[in-house]
């Protein structure tokens, strides 16, 4: 590294903007692969872990959490899920993920705790991380010498890459820095949100619950057998400082069945946020040397249980890609990178549509009369749950598709 008093300038392969799960899975990943990475991410680490999120983890994201040598506490403390239960008409159904997927289950195991580990990863390795790094901006993208500057306690620092890897979420510079009239962005706002609480009880039932009610969606999940993750359908409208705990509780038990709902133990909350829905997807996900991974790209309605495993997969994508491309000399990787990866999201935006769809309510359109929205669920629900060929397609999807070779 060169020091000036008032600037820096720093080489490497590699350079990772955002330390959410892409970001630095992908670091991970390189540096096994032995491709040097630097990972420039705008907020402090502290301030990373807070934010609650993703609960579900598919096989595929797990067995790649464990190629990139982070897998030990994930198996240690992750409880794996063979099904999970549909509510709706009064009653619970179970959808049997191991046995309609020849034996693949789910793992349910914190976004937080997967940030937490793979950071600790990062830092045992010794590998560069920059925090709190201000004004990030990409340059010279579409040359073989792009760079990144980014201004840290008043000192421009700047670092030249082969390549970036844009894994800054969905409000990021990454895919901000591409020109409008290359990007094709495809966006649809739900109009309701997720307001979701954690809290220090047990578990309702041992798997998740999803629940449609006329009062609206509810979802019963858990961080472990002592910490639940809920979340209920709000308004758009509503404030946080709405939602009294006791408020949450009533309108959650009010929405499950009449046995969850006896069991259910309610806390004080420990965290309580709510979350817009859509589903967005910008399209390609390269320009240049700038490759999008995860949120950065696109966005899933959280039904699906389907973000962060998304991630996983362009990460995974990518991360191959780019040791073809060190190791065997060949772009052929790189170069269908935003293809493959793509054709995998829209099938998830797909299903998050869907699972979406199934279970909320939403305001009556332009042409209904009646409650046909709700009706055409219970039926959908209905043959859903008596259907193998229904249930085994949903159980699929929600275990995760199988890679393209
Ligand atoms: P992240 O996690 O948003 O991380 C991006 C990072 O980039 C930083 N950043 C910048 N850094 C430098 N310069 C800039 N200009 C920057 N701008 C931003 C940010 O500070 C941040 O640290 O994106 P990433 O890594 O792609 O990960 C995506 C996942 O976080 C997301 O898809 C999931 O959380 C979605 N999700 C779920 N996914 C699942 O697979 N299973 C689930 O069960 C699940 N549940 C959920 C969810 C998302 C939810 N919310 C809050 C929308 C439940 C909810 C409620
Ligand atoms: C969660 O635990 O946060 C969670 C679980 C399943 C979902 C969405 C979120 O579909």
């Amino acid at each position: 590294m060169t020091t000036s008093s008032s600037s820096t300038s720093q080489r490497t392969q590699v350079a990772i903007i955002g330390a959410g799960p892409s970001g630095l899975l992908l670091g991970q990943l390189l540096h096994r692969a032995g491709i040097a990475n630097v990972v420039i991410e705008q907020r402090s680490p502290e301030y990373v872990l807070s934010r609650i999120r993703a609960g579900v983890l598919e096989q595929v994201t797990t067995d790649l959490l464990d190629e990139a040598g982070v897998g030990q506490r994930m198996h240690a403390e992750g409880l794996v899920h063979d099904g999970f239960e549909l509510c709706f008409g009064g009653a619970r159904h179970r959808i049997d993920l191991h046995r309609l997927t020849g034996g693949r289950t789910v793992m349910v195991y914190g976004q937080t705790e997967v940030t937490r580990d793979l950071m600790d990863a990062r830092s045992a390795a010794g590998l560069p991380t920059v925090y709190e790094a201000e004004q990030v901006s990409l340059h010279d993208i579409t040359t073989a010498r792009p760079r990144v500057r980014y201004l840290k306690d008043g000192v421009v620092h700047e670092v030249q890459a082969d390549f970036i890897a844009g894994c800054d979420g969905f409000h990021g510079v990454s895919r901000a820095s591409i020109p409008a009239d290359v990007l094709r962005c495809h966006e649809r706002v739900y109009p309701f949100g997720w307001l979701g609480i954690l809290a220090d009880v047990p578990p309702v039932s041992d798997e998740l619950i999803y629940s449609n009610h006329e009062r609206g969606f509810a979802l019963c999940s858990m961080r472990s057998k002592t910490r639940v993750r809920h979340y209920v359908q709000c308004s758009l409208d509503d404030k946080v400082e709405d939602w009294s705990d006791a408020r949450f509780w009533d309108e959650l038990r009010a929405r499950l069945d009449p046995e969850a709902a006896a069991r259910m133990v309610t806390g004080p909350s420990i965290e309580k946020s709510i979350a817009p829905l859509r589903s967005f997807v910008a399209e390609p996900m390269r320009y240049g040397q700038l490759f999008l991974s995860g949120d950065a790209a696109h966005i899933v309605p959280p039904t699906g249980a389907k973000g962060l495993n998304l991630a996983a997969a362009d990460v995974r994508y990518l991360s191959h890609a780019l040791a073809e491309h060190y190791v065997e000399k060949t772009n052929a990787g790189i170069d269908d990178y935003s293809r493959k990866a793509l054709r995998r999201v829209w099938k998830a935006e797909r299903f998050s549509w869907y699972l979406t769809s199934l279970l909320h309510r939403f305001p009556a359109g332009p042409g209904d009369s009646g409650d046909v929205g709700h009706r055409m669920q219970t039926a959908e629900l209905d043959y859903l749950v008596h259907s193998e060929a229904a249930m085994t397609s949903l159980a699929e999807n929600y275990v995760g598709l199988p890679f393209e070779a």
